[in-house]
């Protein structure tokens, strides 16, 4: 490994956040944005039902933790070295490619059981990893989904661990994807690779799968030395902004061949183009590109003016054409839940609250929350619950930077609603309807409850003494690529 920053990345400046609140304390930071911090207004509009008593933090942590190694412990017995566990048969499935492991709940835990300090269960994966871990697979590899989840969870399993071996598989995974950019007419990605004869497919890729991918190439580059990852992942980024509408407005997908447009509409921050802006903040949060910043507030800019409204008293996001700003519909997926996070992290902190309190505002109806509704009626349009992260990622992000109780009480809640509807002996499951009762269970856990669900509990709760909650980052599937603290520094912060 070489640690040199690479020249062709920016020098990572001081972040616009870190700056501020080095000046001006934590307090200071919404005020020095011109922006209202309505604490009292957002803990007061919810109900007892999303603010449940709080047991003392490390209480909570402990349970966290416990019902981590319940799901973790249903995978070794039933799923080991198998991408994905289900629990109710018992059994395994793997998600890139039938028939073929890649071992992805262990990737996607590595760090996860760093910070929580079950360094057993850790080095268990990363044996694994190193004795099995074998790309030579002849099957279509979903670029994206391989970026978010193996990229990053090998980087972060590396910056766990320091081990170089994890480093070189890192790396190995990162090339394999690679010539999906390089062999790009326009630098926007192909969608698949086959990592045996490296053929490329699929060539209308939605946005969240051309933007995110900056922070895990970028972190390529950084620990290389090698600024191809990161300038693939920017020119991508560039053919994108390239196309967008005189409104400042983008489609949702574009043919990576002709450059084209494949429909007409803006759904931000929805699936699946959600991560796509996420990953502009990140972009200038991780490496200090202010391209990626000002793409960021161009976008955000033009999001807030065409998109954001309040309905029924509750802010949302509906869709409409990109080209016009016509409006299309107003239907949001829970993916979007996160969004409130990169508001606040870009300076709306109130419309970020906002946002996070219509989802809570949801969870008084639906206590896990399914995978779409129509916001005017509050209606489940997909009634399923994937065991999704997005809610606990705002509640945490959002903790971190605005230190407010409420979004200890809410996650919390979430938490218990978690262990009613979701938990099973086998570990936990995603359930197919929400909207009846008992709750109709479905077989699967998904390998991102690994990293994300209760890692972001974890961290909101357990003061972890292995991340700096000053200077950490995590990616869009929740890897921590900064702020891991090595273990001889637990006791130094
Ligand atoms: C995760 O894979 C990532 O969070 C991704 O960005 C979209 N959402 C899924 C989990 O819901």
């Amino acid at each position: 490994m070489t640690q040199q920053t690479n020249p062709s990345i920016p020098k990572p400046h001081m972040h616009r956040r870190q700056f501020l609140r080095g000046a001006l304390g934590a307090a200071g930071l919404a005020t020095a944005a011109g922006l209202s911090r309505p604490r009292t207004a957002l803990a007061s509009t919810l109900s007892p039902a999303t603010g449940a008593a709080l047991p003392p933090n490390p209480v909570v942590a402990a349970d966290v933790r416990n019902e981590f190694l319940h799901a973790w412990n249903g995978y070794k017995q039933f799923a080991w070295g198998h991408d994905q566990l289900l629990p109710l048969s018992g059994s395994y499935s793997e998600f890139f490619v039938p028939g073929h492991s890649v071992g992805l709940s262990i990737i996607e835990a590595l760090d996860t059981l760093y910070v929580m300090e079950l360094d057993d269960e850790l080095a268990l994966g990363v044996n694994w990893i190193k004795q099995n871990l074998d790309f030579d697979i002849d099957g279509n590899f979903h670029v994206f989904e391989w970026i978010i989840r193996v990229v990053g969870g090998l980087i972060a399993g590396y910056l766990a661990t320091g081990d170089k071996e994890i480093l070189k598989l890192a790396v190995q995974s990162g090339d394999l994807i690679l010539p999906a950019f390089t062999q790009s007419p326009t630098g926007m990605p192909y969608q698949y690779v086959n990592f045996h004869t490296g053929a490329l497919s699929g060539n209308t890729p939605p946005m969240a799968e051309i933007g995110t991918n900056i922070l895990e190439l970028g972190m390529l580059s950084k620990l290389t030395g090698d600024g191809k990852y990161y300038a693939a992942a920017k020119r991508a980024y560039q053919a994108a902004v390239d196309r967008r509408s005189s409104l400042n407005l983008l489609g949702t997908y574009l043919n990576v061949e002709t450059g084209q447009w494949a429909d007409s509409t803006d759904q931000a921050p929805n699936p699946p183009v959600d991560s796509f802006y996420e990953y502009l903040w990140g972009c200038w949060a991780m490496f200090g590109d202010r391209d990626c910043l000002n793409w960021y507030r161009m976008f955000t800019a033009a999001i807030k003016k065409y998109l954001a409204e309040t309905y029924n008293g509750y802010t949302w996001f509906k869709q409409v054409n990109f080209q016009t700003g016509a409006l299309v519909s107003r239907d949001q997926s829970e993916l979007a839940a996160f969004y409130g996070e990169v508001l606040a992290h870009g300076g709306d902190v109130a419309l970020g609250q906002s946002y996070y309190r219509s989802w809570a505002h949801v969870v008084q109806q639906y206590p896990v929350l399914p995978e779409e509704i129509n916001y005017t009626t509050l209606a489940a349009l997909s009634k399923g619950n994937q065991l999704r992260p997005e809610y606990l990622n705002a509640a945490f992000d959002l903790w971190v930077q605005l230190r407010e109780n409420v979004y200890k009480t809410t996650s919390y809640a979430y938490f218990q609603n978690m262990k009613t509807y979701n938990r099973v002996p086998n570990g936990y499951t995603i359930i197919k309807d929400v909207t009846v009762r008992p709750m109709v269970q479905g077989d699967l856990f998904p390998a991102y409850s690994f990293a994300e669900n209760f890692k972001y509990l974890w961290l909101i709760f357990s003061n972890a003494p292995r991340y700096n909650y000053a200077t950490g980052y995590l990616s869009t599937e929740g890897k921590i690529l900064r702020g891991l603290k090595p273990v001889d520094d637990e006791n130094g912060r």
